[in-house]
């Protein structure tokens, strides 16, 4: 009789990993379940959201008498309520809240630990059925323990993440973080409720065929963008390609297919929004963590990611990233004026 074999859920493999950690205190593995409990209850909502004319539509009251929020506030609501609630988080960042939440109770202050996250990224998809994410990314606070964090505790240059991962509501429901010790993926197993380790130790592809862009966007785009989107369409047997360009519109699925298949996926500034349309804290710097650890690179074009420093928890920036060969032949464009 075949036996199932061991499949490592979250918690076994964050404790796991906290054995070969010596003196580790378990915070940050209790904070990274925190967000897996919160994307699980997430999970459950995106999963209806087709169901909309049956649920109400945001701003109404359901058949149980509850308030309908729009899908992103619910994720919103539901990543704070854990990590406030929890031991292992002092404040937060999100895109939907204009000013940062400290958490302030004697439990939260003692934390050593603040999270940033975009709640449900690409949420305009929901209603075509397309692929939507949650993005978050963990930094140790830089203000004394005990006291209220600060806002520079959120303005930390990437290369200070101590964690970073996200959500895909996909075909399946995923859940991918990086740590400087490696990227790990977990597939939520609906029959336990468990998120269960499926991709091990992911690295990024040294090169791939995949290059993503908006297209309809190419004539605002800076002549060494314009030259580097025109090259990837010339590829073929003989230099590395045919490329293929796949662009979803949700970033999170955009860049875990390239994370997983090798490619790149930008999102350049134009001649109406320069700095781009990505949001550096809680989009870019996540993603170029994740990226980074994987063996990938990511910069605005020029300067990497994560060396860049935050002046404002939303600003913007231009952003390519993905297959390290592929971002080092995109940066023999950008020198182009
Ligand atoms: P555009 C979704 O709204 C999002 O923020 C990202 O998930 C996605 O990559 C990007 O915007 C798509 O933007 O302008 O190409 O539609």
């Amino acid at each position: 009789m075949s036996v199932n074999r061991t499949i490592l859920t979250l918690d076994e493999f964050t404790i796991q990993q906290l054995r070969d950690v010596p003196n580790a205190t378990g915070e940050l593995s209790r904070l990274l379940r925190d967000i897996g409990l919160a994307a699980k209850r997430v999970n459950v909502e995106v999963n209806k959201a087709g169901l909309v004319d049956i649920l109400g539509d945001a701003g109404t009251v359901n058949v149980q008498g509850e308030e309908v929020k729009k899908l992103d506030i619910y994720a919103n609501d539901q990543l704070i309520r854990v990590l406030k609630h929890g031991i292992s988080c002092a404040g937060i960042a999100s895109e939907e809240l204009d000013d940062f939440v400290a958490f302030d109770d004697e439990i939260s202050n003692k934390s050593k630990y603040v999270c940033l996250f975009d709640p449900l990224d690409g949420s305009a998809n929901i209603d075509v059925n397309v692929s939507i994410g949650t993005i978050f990314c963990v930094y140790k606070r830089v203000t004394p323990i005990g006291t209220p964090v600060a806002m520079e505790d959120f303005l930390q240059p990437g290369h200070q993440q101590v964690a970073a991962g996200y959500v895909i509501y996909g075909s399946s429901t995923m859940l991918v973080y990086a740590t400087r010790r490696g990227v790990n993926g977990f597939t939520l197993d609906p029959s336990i409720g468990e998120w269960t380790l499926s991709h091990p130790d992911i690295k990024c592809p040294e090169t791939g065929r995949i290059y993503s862009v908006n297209h309809g966007n190419f004539f605002e785009y800076n002549e060494g963008v314009k030259k580097y989107i025109t090259a990837c369409q010339k590829k073929d047997k003989s230099n590395g390609g045919p490329y293929t360009q796949r662009y979803i519109g949700s970033m999170v699925a955009d860049v875990h297919r390239n994370l997983i298949k090798g490619g790149i996926f930008t999102y350049p500034g134009t001649t109406s929004k320069p700095a781009g349309k990505l949001r550096l804290l809680y989009e870019c710097n996540p993603f170029a963590f994740i990226v980074e650890v994987a063996g990938g690179k990511a910069t605005d074009g020029t300067k990497r990611i994560l060396d860049l420093q935050p002046t404002g928890l939303h600003q913007r920036t231009p952003f390519f990233v993905g297959s390290r060969l592929m971002m080092e032949e995109l940066e023999t464009y950008m020198l182009i004026s």
